[in-house]
């Protein structure tokens, strides 16, 4: 037998190869039929490149190698997300520098993946924490906020009073710091904010024309949670007047009293004196719950009584004012007018506080008493209680209410977000610095496009400590007012990294562009982008982000087109054993070790054939030698039984190895266009089983050198794009001097698929009853049920007995039956 492959040396060999000819590097103003494959790029952080990335990274590679070879140009750049909270974290937890760790975390991920072997252009690559590329980011703030999308206002955030930070959402673990674990707390601090929901409506509907996971368009419309309904005005008794937003008009004469959210503006000036201790301990104690807390169906309802009351817009009833923290200050309008009868929080709480229920909704020809109800009535029915409107079924008597509180000016139809603008300050140090100069005289001035970058100092003590870290660098902060000259003071906060990453596929293409974001040129040439690949836990940030700011500046006429990534795939996740991988159960599997051991191919490979792409796979360290074992037999395959002395010819094959051939190729395509990778691998291990079949038949039977040769030359075209170092070295021992990526992807032959059929007749006691069409090449057992399960055949054996079946190949089947 032949010797072990040898894929250190050989992997080594290719990716040498692939670096010193500039394999990968494509003339992106001229390149013809191109195509911009996408993966999400990573955090350089402590953790490195785990199995997670690889999952992403090696897949989508081999994707991208098959559209290659079916003839596109690829660009399918690499950088990094070197901005945020991981990198800081990390720097805070082992005491270097952020810029330090960021660097060195860089430099070993690169080489990392570089072990990939994925047609990587690192010419093209970014780092959002250079000043090259966050001058960009700043120009992104700038424009926006030239354009009144960004803007600064009070907003309540996540602050952790031990840490002395404010937090991102992701690191609030169940209303508890993740770091230290003490409370998380709401406090009211000034923000910047990008006005996300001016394109609410646009980035709902553009879901419909994506090409994107179903689940993936379901959760951005869940979040931005369109709801139409109304605006109804109550006059507050003795001071101002406030709107409701409710989706249930029809049940207006069911409100008995009014819920204000315990941070509403108002609160404080409508409480009594009596109430306002009670009012503003309540106020207090809401500050530690989260909204998730906030709005659980599970916790009993709590809240208190402002001592104010609203007038009923068309009964003129007195309603009392209450606050509770089921209603949330940031939808609608923060203010809920409760109808117990018909609403189950409001139901909940006003059997707690004993506040009054009127049923105003019903079935046809039913009675409700509300003394009885255990549970709310929440489905739509005819109005009762509610003097001209009764008898009116919901729908159209919510809309007549409506449109009878327009006509007294007390109420207007209304469309509610559950969408918010997007937080994007942050006060921490390792992020972009906002380029806003405060001056007293004049607000928040931009810094002017041609002092951009806004450099962050390296000399800061970034540890987090109450305020923005950069607000103590004294040097930082000076500064004078760019419109009046006076002395003014820079924005101490960074944007989050989410702004870094929201637009980083525009950069990919000129990454050292100096006096523009981005190539016009080459964007309108490459862009949107045809093929993202990443994890389905940036469905609602990054990808709503990304697509947000593609529709902003495509607004302002800077893109020609609105969403960035025409086509997006999710990677599963993989387990180990059955059971997620943490380091906390020490379970993780570290590509590095398996590398060494099988190969970058094997390793790319077993992850593609674990499971269904899109739903990962459960890792198994026996379930990698099955892989290993696929490609040791391809190898050997080639090794022992590829002739280079004689030319391949298709005309030499068998017709049903040919067969076999087409419909691979006819798989395999199909699959891997579909990022069904476990099962094109499938296919190619039946080619490779047909192959060792066909080489063991006796000499006659066997097909010809010629034919053997070409059958081996398609096996490697199409195993490359899975193991392109392993396709690379066999298409050299096949006698190519050029990359088998230069090559053209087989094609099917639709003619070769069809199964040569031959028609047999049946005969029953000497006499032909029946005829049938079978493929030639029909097992004679096979043969032998399908005859006897002929309707025909049936008939004439039901009530007898089936003595004789006697079969001639090719041509006749035999029955003889008796009574
Ligand atoms: C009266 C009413 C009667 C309501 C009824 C419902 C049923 P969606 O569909 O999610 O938009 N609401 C409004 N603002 C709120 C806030 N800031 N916090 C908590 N709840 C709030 O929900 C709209 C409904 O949620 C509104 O319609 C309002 O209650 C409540 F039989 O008004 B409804
Ligand atoms: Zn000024």
């Amino acid at each position: 037998m032949t010797e072990r492959y040898p894929h250190q040396e050989v992997e080594a060999k290719w990716r040498r190869h692939w670096q010193e000819t500039e394999s990968f590097r494509v003339d992106l103003a001229r390149a013809q039929r191109q195509l911009y494959t996408l993966v999400m790029f990573s955090y350089p952080s402590g953790d490195r490149l785990h199995i997670g990335h690889w999952y992403n990274y090696g897949p989508a590679d081999s994707w991208a190698r098959f559209k290659k070879m079916q003839g596109y140009t690829i660009f399918e750049p690499m950088g990094f997300d070197s901005f945020g909270l991981p990198a800081e974290n990390y720097a805070i937890k082992h005491g270097v520098h952020p810029a330090k760790s960021t660097r060195s975390n860089i430099d070993f991920i690169t080489g990392q993946l570089n072990q990939i072997g994925a047609m990587y252009d690192w010419d093209h690559a970014i780092e959002t924490s250079s000043p090259q590329y966050y001058k960009w980011t700043q120009w992104l703030f700038l424009t926006l906020f030239k354009h009144d999308l960004a803007y600064q206002s009070e907003a309540p955030v996540n602050w952790c009073e031990s840490c002395g930070t404010v937090l991102a959402n992701e690191q609030v673990h169940e209303g508890h710091c993740e770091r230290c674990e003490n409370p998380v707390i709401r406090k009211e601090m000034k923000q910047w904010f990008f006005r996300i929901t001016s394109f609410a409506d646009e980035l709902l509907a553009g879901l419909d024309h994506l090409d994107w996971p179903e689940k993936t368009r379901k959760l951005q419309t869940n979040w931005i949670g369109r709801s139409e309904g109304t605006h109804i005005t109550f006059k507050i008794k003795g001071s101002d007047e406030i709107d409701v937003f409710t989706t249930r008009p029809d049940t207006l004469y069911g409100v008995t009293y009014v819920v204000f959210a315990p941070e509403h503006p108002l609160v404080e000036k409508v409480a009594s004196d009596e109430q306002w201790a009670d009012v503003s301990e309540y106020i207090t104690l809401t500050r530690s719950r989260n909204e998730i807390e906030r709005t659980s169906t599970e916790r009993e309802k709590t809240g208190v009584f402002t001592g104010a009351y609203v007038i009923h817009p068309l009964t003129g009833a007195e309603l009392p004012i209450w606050i509770a923290d089921y209603v949330l200050a940031s939808y609608g309008t923060g203010i809920v007018m409760a109808v117990p009868a018909h609403d189950e929080r409001d139901f909940e709480f006003a059997r707690k506080f004993d506040l009054p229920v009127r049923v105003v909704i019903t079935q046809p020809g039913t009675f409700l008493d509300p003394s009885l109800m255990e549970t709310a009535f929440t489905e739509p029915g005819v109005m009762v209680n509610s003097s001209e409107f009764n008898g009116l079924p919901s729908s159209e008597g919510g809309r007549l209410v409506t449109e009878h509180l327009a006509r007294l000016g007390s109420g207007e139809q209304a469309v509610t977000y559950r969408l918010r603008d997007w937080l994007i300050s942050r006060q921490r140090y390792w992020g972009a610095p906002i380029p806003i100069i405060h001056c007293e005289s004049c607000g928040p001035v931009p810094v002017p496009e041609e002092e951009l970058p806004v450099l962050l100092p390296e000399d800061v003590d970034f540890r987090p400590r109450g305020k923005a870290p950069l607000a103590t660098n004294k040097q930082f902060m000076a500064a004078t007012c760019p419109q009046c000259g006076e002395a003014g003071r820079r924005d101490p906060d960074t944007m989050d990294t989410f702004v870094c990453s929201s637009w980083y596929y525009l950069r990919y293409l000129s990454p050292n562009l100096e006096d523009k974001p981005w190539d016009p040129e080459l964007v309108k040439r490459w862009l949107p982008v045809a093929q993202y690949v990443g994890g389905s836990e940036h469905a609602t940030m990054h990808l709503l982000y990304a697509r947000f700011i593609a529709r902003a500046l495509h607004s302002l006429g800077l893109l020609h087109f609105q969403e960035p990534f025409t086509r997006l795939v999710h990677q599963g996740i993989i387990t180990r054993d059955g059971d997620k991988m943490s380091k906390s159960r020490g379970n993780i599997v570290s590509p590095d070790d398996f590398l060494t051991r099988y190969g970058s191919d094997v390793f790319r490979m077993y992850m593609m054939f674990m499971g269904d792409y899109g739903e990962g796979g459960d890792w198994s360290d026996t379930g990698i030698t099955g892989i290993e074992r696929f490609r040791n037999r391809v190898w050997r395959a080639v090794g022992e039984w590829y002739q280079p002395e004689v030319a391949p010819a298709a005309a030499e094959l068998p017709k049903e190895t040919n067969r076999i051939l087409h419909y691979t190729i006819q798989q395999v395509t199909r699959d891997i266009e579909q990022f069904s990778f476990n099962t094109a691998l499938s296919r190619l291990m039946e080619l490779v089983n047909e192959i060792y079949r066909v080489v063991q038949l006796p000499e006659n039977s066997r097909p010809a050198t010629a034919g053997l040769n070409f059958l081996l030359t398609r096996l490697v075209q199409l195993v490359a794009p899975f193991a392109p170092h392993l396709g690379e070295e066999l298409w050299q021992q096949l006698g190519h001097e050029t990359s088998i990526f230069a090559e053209t992807w087989p094609t099917c032959d639709e003619q070769a698929l069809q199964v040569e059929e031959q028609t047999i007749v049946i005969q029953i006691n000497g006499k032909v009853r029946d005829s049938i069409s079978v493929p030639v090449d029909i097992d004679q057992k096979e043969l032998e049920q399908i005859v006897l399960q002929r309707e025909r055949v049936q008939q004439h054996l039901s009530g007898k007995q089936l003595q004789k079946l006697i079969v001639v190949p090719g041509k006749l089947v035999s029955l003889v039956v008796k009574s």
